[in-house]
């Protein structure tokens, strides 16, 4: 279904300013007609019920990384994970996604997108976050679709993170559906200049001069960040060392 029919009579408001009564008698008689209404009504709970399916995925993929986190904690007395975040793709962002790569505004389009379940992990230390990636991949209900390493090989911009788009089955009474989730693992440092650097880059209309040298600023303090990263991992295997 073309989620665009949900609003198209209202969309249409505008160049009805230009027609007569009788079309927009006509067309709010179409708009309120039983067959329109449950065309909507069927619509939206076919949306609501894939957005569900979204959510069971996250919090199968949230659980995995929990129990991880308790097993490391129980049998090496290490908590690799800080916190984890969680999120649905909000519907501005969904619209934008599907625009920006040509596809039709319906729902079939919004199953194409793999990033509309979201996990983050975010981890203590940078070697914490490969452990992590590769017990979850072990998981043999885990299918992985795609991995982007960003911290071998960072943005342009001095992102770091690695990201997992991986499958994962949820069970629907009598069905058994594969879901995807994008598993973004990443330091707490990176974490802060993630956020700061998303911050800015809504922050529209900035003269050139400054957004230039506020890329280098972020730029400089990416490489900082990774500094810290490395030496605190340093440390702690200096510590261990001890033990
Ligand atoms: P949100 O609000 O998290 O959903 P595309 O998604 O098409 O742009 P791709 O290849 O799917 O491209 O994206 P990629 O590179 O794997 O990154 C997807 C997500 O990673 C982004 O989601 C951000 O959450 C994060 N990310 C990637 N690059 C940057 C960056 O330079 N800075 C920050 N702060 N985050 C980044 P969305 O969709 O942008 O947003």
């Amino acid at each position: 279904m073309d989620v665009n029919q949900l609003n198209a009579p209202f969309v249409s408001a505008p160049a009805a300013s230009g027609t007569n009564t009788s079309d927009l008698a006509t067309r709010i008689s179409q708009f309120l007609s039983e067959d329109t209404i449950d065309q909507t009504r069927a619509s939206l709970n076919e949306l609501k019920s894939l957005m569900s399916c979204y959510q069971c995925a996250i919090l199968e993929v949230e659980t995995k990384f929990r129990v991880l986190n308790e097993r490391f904690s129980a049998t090496s007395q290490r908590n690799p994970i800080e916190f984890i975040k969680t999120r649905i793709k909000s519907p501005e962002s969904i619209r934008e996604k599907i625009n920006r790569k040509g596809l039709p505004t319906s729902i079939d389009s919004v199953t194409k997108l793999y990033d509309i379940a979201g996990v983050r992990v975010v981890c203590s230390f940078v070697d914490d976050i490969y452990l992590l990636a590769d017990c979850l991949l072990q998981q043999d209900d885990i299918r992985l679709i795609e991995k982007k390493d960003y911290i071998a090989n960072p943005k342009g911009n001095g992102y770091r993170s690695l990201h997992l788009i991986v499958e994962v089955p949820i069970f629907l009474g009598d069905e058994k559906r594969f879901m995807p989730v994008e598993v973004q693992l990443r330091t707490i440092a990176m974490e802060f200049w993630a956020n700061l650097e998303h911050k800015l880059r809504y922050k529209k209309n900035l003269p050139d001069d400054v957004s230039r040298d506020i890329t280098a600023e972020l730029y400089e303090c990416a490489q900082m960040s990774y500094q810290l990263d490395e030496k605190m991992l340093n440390v702690r295997n200096v510590i261990a060392g001890l033990n």
